[in-house]
């Protein structure tokens, strides 16, 4: 017998039970339409639609807003539903494209000012390839006209530690969330050192990338969001040190 309906055969019948995103009546986490449309689609990884709704609600809201209020908000659903076991690799994966997807035309929106304000070096831990949030670093930095060196994910130690050497940035962000990977952050604070290179190094991320963890090594200054990677720039490039950064974002 040949199946003619496949529809019944790829449900996940757990998440129907689990998951208020995949009943009927969705639960509204933005009072605006065109907000909750993209936070679906994140959730539900649609990258054949992402695009369509970014652009709705870009034409109506400012990118920013479309950034925090919609993809962030979709992908903060997309974490309760992984670290409560709902979702899998693949769902978190697609959710994740759709919101680099969005995130792209957020950035093309927002522009670049064409006079420059400073250097920086943005990457994602050896090991790591969780990049979403140094991928919206990169928006905010470019967005106020910040030279932004993109290194990417799962950067060797050796390779940042010779691009600070060869770009000579004005700070260097890091990103990790696996407690495995984020001992590279303090492994590439040492290797600066080592060359007798001191600057302001912003790090965020999840699990053990914490305030205590990233202010225990040498220039390491938290971030518990994104939005502050173009102050701490700016603060750096008016000539602070990173002890002076760190106390006025960490207080210590
Ligand atoms: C999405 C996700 C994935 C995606 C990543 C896609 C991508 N392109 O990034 C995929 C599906 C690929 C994935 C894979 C894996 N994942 Co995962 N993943 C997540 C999840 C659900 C969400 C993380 C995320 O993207 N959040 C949204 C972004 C925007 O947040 P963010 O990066 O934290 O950034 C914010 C701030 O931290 C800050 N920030 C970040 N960087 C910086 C930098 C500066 C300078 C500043 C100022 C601020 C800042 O700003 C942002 C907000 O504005 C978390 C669950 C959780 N509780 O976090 C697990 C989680 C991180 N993953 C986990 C694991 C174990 C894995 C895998 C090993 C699973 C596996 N068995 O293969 C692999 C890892 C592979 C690898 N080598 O890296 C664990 C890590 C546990 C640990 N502590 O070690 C978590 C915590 C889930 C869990 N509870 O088990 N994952």
């Amino acid at each position: 017998m040949r199946i003619k309906d496949f529809s019944n055969i790829f449900v996940r019948y757990d998440l129907i039970n689990e998951s208020p995103y995949y009943n009927v009546g969705r639960r509204k986490m933005s009072a605006d339409p065109e907000l909750q449309k993209v936070i679906d689609c994140v959730i539900l990884g649609d990258i054949e639609n992402i695009e369509n709704v970014v652009r709705e609600a870009l034409a109506i809201r400012e990118p920013v807003e479309v950034m925090y209020k919609g993809l962030l908000e979709g992908m903060r659903e997309v974490r309760r539903l992984w670290d409560e076991g709902v979702y899998y690799l693949p769902q978190t994966i697609l959710a994740s494209d759709a919101m680099l997807m969005g995130l792209t035309m957020c950035e093309e929106k927002l522009g670049h000012p064409i006079e420059k304000r400073g250097i920086a070096i943005t990457h994602t831990a050896e090991g790591d390839i969780h990049d979403l949030g140094q991928k919206i670093v990169n928006v905010l930095l470019r967005s106020v006209g910040f030279e932004v060196i993109d290194l990417g994910k799962d950067v060797p130690v050796e390779e940042v530690v010779a691009a600070v050497k060869k770009y000579r940035p004005h700070i260097l962000c890091g990103t990790a969330h696996l407690s495995t990977t984020m001992k590279a952050l303090m492994q590439i604070s040492q290797r600066l050192r080592k060359e007798g290179i001191e600057l302001p190094f912003a790090c965020g991320g999840g699990g053990g990338v914490t305030l205590s963890y990233i202010t225990s090594f040498a220039m390491g200054i938290y971030g518990h969001d994104a939005s502050l990677a173009p102050k701490i720039a700016d603060d750096a490039v008016s000539g602070m040190s990173w002890k002076e950064l760190r106390e006025k974002y960490n207080g210590n």
